[in-house]
């Protein structure tokens, strides 16, 4: 087999979003498409890497995706283009499957270039929904803003790939095979990564709780790539009773649904933790494992609270009872993790939205653990957002403290106070109203401070505008704020990771201290401040909607 250059036209339209490439995947089965995109991380990633020297031999590349449509025929395409590129080793999950987070993990056990992930996340699958590439760098993270910038520029000037014309290569069984000069190991999925939750967490203790009939789970794993994960360390390690993982069987389509863990795209798992006989503990993640919804028996646990409890009970954690160094969380994040940080005397970061810019507090040892509101939640163990880890987190805090999920966050919001948090999301917004809408509202904004908006005075109104403390790199133009005098939040930002039209996601927050008013419906007690963000930025003359389709 002799690897051949094939000339090609180069896309114009392969710019990396909040995380990866993702586009239909119709997109991806364009001829070249995939390759152009493919070539353009190799080209890149070998300029980070070789310190001048510019070259892939010699080196390994991790690869996996989440099982999705288009997933079996995309792993095919890079083995070949990854072994014409000369590289000696790619290490890829059997029948191409590893989580986002098992990936970083294997991407951290060996030396490598990186991996590649096939993912488009929470993003519905099959042959016309979504498809999703991204690049790890050697720390298991998602590419920094730098590299996705010079993947980019890659993809405009290429016009040559490397290929082999060759069989597909069975990757159905454990084992290593070759490609040409280039090594095919295959490997199980789990194993890596469940070794790792097993040093993290005091498993004894989960399992003495997972069996004892006082306590049940349900883990719903969405059709998606956790149900294997699930499996093997809830059912099979720990012994939870078999069945407590729902929807185990990764799917190519998911089953037609969303595996976007929110509550709505999770009802069989609401019905089973609703009403009299609710169960104690669930939980669901997403397409590619590296999301959580946790909740308790009629009990929601809002993402933003979640990480702030973990980081207040982590020294109950074995991988973490040496205390943590330090917390992160993205700008629209509630701030309840900054009041933990604050009570730790220790350093709270905030960064702008999406896992890559974790990264660099990571590996500077500035942060132990970090999150998201959107359901994201990890530390210094992997560079990626982990879902079974944080499901993991609480069931050893839960093991430990005895006390019931919805305890555990009342006793928090005593000591703490409650931060009310709600989302909203317009989803499939044309994207010439949403650049209007934003456009206006950036022009307001330079207008807002020390304005009042109903009963809130504004104190600060801005963009987001991010300085990474390690590297001083700069990101711009990350959400527009407006900080209300008493905490009280409003941000607008547009997503990086859909597909069709804009998504306007309007993210809204307040502290409240008094233990009377803990047991509130977010949308009521937000209810002013989602008036005041809708009259401002115009959304009904802009985009046509009164209401937001998806609220979290
Ligand atoms: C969304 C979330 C963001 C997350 C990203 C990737 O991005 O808001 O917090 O990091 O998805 O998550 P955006 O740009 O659509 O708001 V995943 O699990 O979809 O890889
Ligand atoms: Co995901």
């Amino acid at each position: 087999m002799i690897p051949s250059s094939v000339n090609c036209q180069p896309f114009k339209d392969q710019k990396p979003g909040t995380s990866g490439l993702r586009k239909k995947v119709t997109q991806f089965q364009i001829p070249d498409y995939l390759e152009t995109f493919v070539q353009s991380i190799f080209n890149a990633g070998a300029d980070a890497s070789a310190q001048g020297t510019s070259r892939l031999e010699g080196k390994t590349l991790v690869l996996g995706g989440d099982g999705r449509f288009h997933n079996d025929k995309a792993i095919q395409t890079i083995l070949k283009m990854a072994a014409a590129n000369g590289f000696a080793k790619v290490i890829v999950g059997q029948q191409g499957l590893l989580s986002t987070p098992a990936a970083s993990c294997v991407i951290r056990k060996n030396p490598s270039l990186g991996g590649i992930i096939l993912s488009a996340s929470h993003n519905p699958g099959g042959p016309n929904a979504d498809f999703g590439v991204k690049f790890n760098a050697a720390n298991g993270g998602p590419a920094t803003e730098a590299l996705t910038e010079a993947i980019y520029q890659q993809s405009l000037r290429m016009d040559q790939y490397q290929t082999l014309e060759c069989a597909d290569i069975d990757i159905s069984q454990l084992g290593t095979y070759q490609l040409n000069a280039m090594a095919v190991e295959v490997i199980d999925p789990v194993t890596d990564y469940a070794e790792m939750m097993e040093q993290l967490f005091d498993f004894e203790r989960i399992s003495h709780l997972l069996r004892a009939d006082s306590f049940s789970l349900v883990f719903d794993a969405m059709n998606a790539i956790t149900g294997p994960y699930a499996h093997a360390i809830l059912e099979q390690r720990l012994g939870a009773p078999s069945g407590t993982v729902i929807r185990g069987q990764p799917l190519p389509d998911f089953g037609g649904e969303h595996p976007d863990p929110n509550l709505a795209h999770a009802p069989e798992l609401q019905r089973l933790m609703s009403g009299e006989r609710a169960a104690n503990f669930g939980a669901a993640s997403d397409g590619d494992g590296d999301r959580n919804m946790i909740l308790g028996a009629n009990f929601y646990v809002s993402p933003s609270d979640s990480l702030a409890v973990l980081a207040a009970n982590a020294t109950l954690v074995p991988g973490y009872s040496e205390g943590i160094t330090g917390v992160a969380r993205s700008m629209p994040t509630s701030h309840a993790v900054d009041r933990v940080a604050q009570h730790l005397a220790i350093p709270c970061f905030e960064t702008p939205t999406g896992w890559k810019f974790f990264g660099n507090l990571l590996d500077a040892g500035k942060i132990t653990l970090c999150g998201e509101e959107s359901f994201g939640t990890g530390s210094n163990h992997l560079r990626e957002k982990d879902g079974l880890w944080a499901v993991l987190f609480w069931l050893n805090i839960l093991a430990v403290k005895k006390l019931s999920v919805a305890e555990i966050l009342q006793q928090h919001w005593r000591q703490f106070g409650r931060d009310y948090y709600t989302r909203h999301d317009y989803e499939a917004v044309a994207t010439d109203s949403a650049q209007a809408l934003f456009e206006n509202l950036r022009e307001k904004t330079k207008h807002l401070a020390k304005t009042q908006l109903g009963q809130y005075q504004v104190m600060q109104a801005d963009d987001f505008s991010y300085t990474d403390p390690v590297d001083g790199s700069i990101s711009q133009q990350q959400g527009v704020r407006i900080l209300f005098q008493g905490g009280a939040r409003i941000v607008y930002r547009l997503s990086g990771t859909g597909t069709e039209g804009a998504t306007l996601r309007i993210y809204f927050e307040q502290h409240e201290t008094d233990p009377t008013k803990h047991s509130l419906d977010p949308q009521i007690v937000l209810s002013n401040l989602i008036r005041i963000a809708g009259e401002l930025a115009e959304i009904e003359h802009f985009t046509g909607r009164s209401q937001p389709n998806v609220v979290t």
